[in-house]
């Protein structure tokens, strides 16, 4: 691999730890937990795993010492800045308790523990990620470990491998199927421990003990950094509406961290859109307001962040995709044989009065997604929906009804983006890699005192990485029942954006003024060596919920 000069001098950066964790470590044990919804049903499912209790690492004087421990690691879902920190971490944590340990990683993702596909992780492998992006080591993938099947096939190579302990990297459903492969094994009393570490850039896996996923820091800082790049052209040209799509399956997090960061124009909120049940058209209309406004002072120009999720956000585009995703499976055939330029109108007239309404209005290329990309489930893919395109479309055609009644006296043309892969594989940024660093190194941790159904919890983030308390959490502590695909299911709450939470509340006390002023912020790219206020800043988000 030819390297980078970053690359290179980046291999050298020694992430930081918590103080707890550098020299001999002790156990700390606090209360037993309860989960934070539907105790009864949880503690029934997982009658090994139910109510075990918080820990904390501390500070110890005396060295114990353990025998080597063969450890297998997972990285599922997709990619987050700071993954190789966490399997470098991990790697130095259990080598530090017997040098004879092994780390095997699996390949792929969990489908790699299925079909027996690994490769032992040594310290000349580990030397080439570290404090680098990406999940390239070995690989990720979407497979679900869900099933009893799958747990018994790889518990066989595990067996073959001596492996006592496996480490699962992923967002929440990969951290809920760890909790119940731990579960299994543990009713199994097959001896092999399950660990998580909290890992998306969608940050929406946090609670009360998990306070950031790991990546969404760096994802975050490298989309802020171009967007603060295009306000700065936009602020130069002066001529153009950027309409930017931010990554983000489902919570709006990112957008609104990077709202924080930038200070556009405009920043749409799903979770707001859902509570306020505001229409397209109401979000459309808010929109275009905003560039009348702006059009009122001679600025013709503009940016709109949105996130990637709204559409499922818009009850009433909720309520359009369901009847869609009834009408074509039950009608399949009869659509087929429709001529493409007759399907609008066929659509229209067999959906309900509502409906039809919300489809006629749709840009005719956002129509033809929704009733022809759909799934293997035959379901309309509504990641696939250009979101940013709806919207700019939908404003130009209100600006266009305003222009002929006199209310809009501007002009407006658009540039359309989406962020996304470019910000989930970045170097990670030093929060990220001294996070993810102490995320593996706990887990190492948790594994030497035979933990299992834990996830790696290090907090107060915020401060220097030496006052961080690391230590693990129970994954049923984070759990409720929540139906799925038609059956309830005990699942890790969804964090979505609180809408009484400090960092909307910034974001909401100051947007009004973002929106007619050009109050843009450039933040630059990530800075890797520097003083520490350019260099080692967490996010917003964090810094804003910290302060409570
Ligand atoms: P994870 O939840 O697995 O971390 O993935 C998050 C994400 O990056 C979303 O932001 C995005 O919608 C999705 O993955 C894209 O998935 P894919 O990589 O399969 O295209």
């Amino acid at each position: 691999m030819t390297k980078s000069a970053l690359q290179i001098a980046r291999a050298a950066y020694q992430p930081k730890l918590p103080k707890a964790l550098k020299g001999f470590v002790q156990v700390k044990e606090g209360a037993a937990t309860q989960s934070v919804a539907d105790q009864e049903a949880i503690k029934e499912l997982f009658p090994n795993t139910y109510g075990m209790p918080l820990i904390q690492f501390v500070e110890s004087a005396s060295e114990t010492s353990f025998s080597p421990v063969n450890v297998g690691v997972i990285l599922s879902g997709g990619q987050a800045p700071g993954g190789h920190n966490v399997i470098s971490g991990l790697f130095d944590g259990i080598k530090k308790l017997n040098a004879d340990s092994k780390l095997y990683g699996f390949i792929l993702g969990p489908g790699g523990l299925v079909d027996h596909n690994y490769m032992e992780l040594t310290a000349d492998i580990i030397d080439e990620y570290r404090n680098t992006g990406g999940f390239d080591i070995i690989g990720s993938g979407r497979t679900k470990l869900e099933k009893e099947e799958q747990f018994d096939k790889g518990y066989e190579i595990l067996k073959q491998l001596g492996i006592k302990a496996l480490v699962i990297i992923g967002g929440d459903d990969s951290n809920t199927n760890a909790c119940v492969l731990a579960e299994y094994y543990a009713a199994k009393k097959y001896g092999v421990q399950v660990i998580g570490c909290p890992k998306t850039i969608d940050g929406d896996l946090k609670n009360e003990m998990i306070e950031t996923s790991f990546g969404f820091d760096t994802a975050c800082k490298v989309y802020s950094e171009v967007i603060g790049n295009i306000q700065r052209d936009c602020n130069s040209a002066r001529k153009y509406w950027h309409f930017i799509k931010l990554m983000g399956r489902s919570a709006s997090h990112i957008a609104l961290e990077c709202a924080l960061q930038v200070q556009p124009n405009v920043c749409i909120v799903s979770e707001e859109v859902e509570a306020n049940d505001m229409s397209l058209d109401d979000v459309v209309t808010y929109i275009a307001q905003i560039v009348a406004n702006r059009a009122a002072q001679g600025n013709n120009f503009g940016t709109v962040l949105i996130p990637e999720g709204l559409i499922e956000f818009i009850p009433a585009m909720k309520r359009l995709i369901s009847e869609l995703n009834d009408f074509l499976a039950a009608n399949a055939e009869e659509f087929s044989h429709i001529k493409k330029s007759h399907q609008r109108d066929y659509i229209i007239s067999k959906l309900s009065k509502a409906n039809a309404d919300i489809y006629a209005s749709l840009p005719e290329g956002v129509a033809r997604q929704l009733t022809l990309d759909r799934d293997p489930h035959g379901n309309v893919q509504v990641s696939l929906i250009e979101t940013e395109k709806l919207l700019s479309e939908m404003v130009a055609t209100k600006l266009a009804q305003w222009k002929a009644e006199g209310k809009f006296v501007g002009k407006f043309a658009s540039q359309h983006h989406f962020f996304g892969y470019e910000g989930r594989c970045a170097a990670p940024s030093n929060y990220d890699a001294d996070y993810c660093y102490s995320l593996g190194y706990t887990a190492s941790m948790l594994i030497a005192d035979g933990k299992t159904g834990y996830m790696s919890s290090v907090r107060n983030t915020t401060a220097p990485a030496d006052q961080w308390i690391a230590g693990g959490v129970p994954i049923t502590m984070m759990m409720n029942m929540e139906r799925r695909h038609g059956e309830m299911k005990p699942v890790i709450q969804k964090a979505l954006v609180k809408l009484d939470g400090a960092p909307f509340k910034a974001f909401v006390a100051q947007r009004d003024k973002w929106a007619i002023e050009t109050a843009y912020v450039y933040p630059g790219p990530i800075q890797y060596f520097g003083p520490t206020e350019v260099c080692d800043q967490p996010t917003k988000t964090l810094q804003l919920e910290q302060a409570k």
